[in-house]
């Protein structure tokens, strides 16, 4: 599509004929997510709060279930401004805001409480500005839970067990390093590849939160699922710099104040969700394994001395552990 075309279309705007009344905005905001989850719940929820704040000028479409693409393409179309908004995990932004990759680093943050104080105070905000010179402007990070290993055939029990097991990743160095830490090939593709490839082979196993192996089926397939919650990484909320720079400076803080109030409605929907993405695949009977989870973590170092080399990045990480 030609770009400057994209780019109308993106942003919704729509001026009252001749009138010279206020612009109609609807920002089209994407989600690999279905209805339901809380991404997606949290980003309407918002919507709802720009729309109440603005007398209805300003509307947001959330186009959920990837129907807009992969996160890596998405990200791309919001950086030329064809998608307004998308909520993202902080995985796919990894090699693009370099920032991002401390969020993820394993065993990192102590309890979800330690990753909201983080994301919430001066390092999720010096974050959420790394964003701008890559044609982002960062506005939030929803709840992810942790992450945790699951597999088709052989149940991980220790470490070793991961020795040159094909386990998808997300789209990240990041991601393709701690897997080859962990001892197993990282294979990368994206989320709506990974049930068929479960499926017919591709790969042994995979890894992710309770909410996403729930509402992906994931656990249809992959019936062992071992609780090495191995990274808190947080979700992030963005929106393209092209369709930020139209908006006028109040419209930028409605935006801004009310993703930023949609966090805690996306907490209380998160701990609901994993509570019940829990009790679902237990009842449809996951065979849930515990591990030793101080074996796994030691395996890490590498993708410490790996990723955390420059003075920012230590920097960054000295302050996180440092928070409490
Ligand atoms: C989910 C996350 C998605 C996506 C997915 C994945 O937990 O919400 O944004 O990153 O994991 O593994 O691809």
């Amino acid at each position: 599509m030609n770009i400057a075309r994209s780019l109308c279309v993106a942003l919704g705007v729509t001026l009252a004929a001749g009138t010279g009344q206020a612009q109609e905005i609807t920002l089209r905001s994407a989600d690999i997510h279905p209805d339901g989850y809380p991404t997606v719940e949290a980003v309407k929820y918002m919507g709802q709060l720009v729309s109440e704040r603005t007398n209805g000028r300003i509307k947001i479409d959330v186009t959920n279930n990837a129907a807009l693409g992969s996160e890596k393409d998405t990200i791309e179309q919001t950086r030329f401004g064809v998608i307004d908004m998308n909520r993202v995990n902080a995985a796919p932004f990894n090699n693009l805001v370099p920032q991002t990759v401390v969020l993820g680093l394993p065993f990192l943050f102590r309890s979800t409480e330690h990753m909201h104080k983080t994301v919430d105070g001066p390092i999720g905000e010096e974050v959420l500005a790394a964003f701008e010179p890559h044609g982002l402007v960062g506005l939030a990070f929803y709840d992810s839970g942790a992450r945790s290993f699951y597999t088709t055939s052989k149940p991980i029990e220790k470490l070793a067990d991961l020795k040159g097991m094909k386990i998808r990743v997300q789209q990240s160095d990041l991601w393709i390093a701690m897997m080859e830490a962990f001892g197993a090939n990282a294979t990368p593709m994206p989320f709506g590849e990974v049930y068929s490839s479960l499926e017919t082979g591709v790969v042994d196993g995979a890894e992710n939160n309770w909410p996403s192996y729930e509402s992906s089926r994931h656990f249809e397939v992959a019936k062992n699922y071992t609780l090495t919650d191995h990274s808190l990484n947080p979700e992030i909320l963005v929106i393209s710099k092209i369709t930020w720079d139209k908006l006028s400076p109040d419209d930028q803080k409605v935006i801004k104040q009310s993703a930023k109030d949609s966090v805690i409605k996306m907490r209380e929907l998160w701990q609901a969700r994993e509570k019940a993405s829990e009790e679902k695949v237990r009842a449809a009977g996951v065979n849930v394994i515990t591990v030793d989870k101080a074996e796994f973590a030691e395996a890490m170092a590498p993708v410490y001395e790996k990723f955390v080399t420059d003075p920012q990045m230590k920097d960054l990480l000295a302050r996180i552990r440092a928070t409490d």
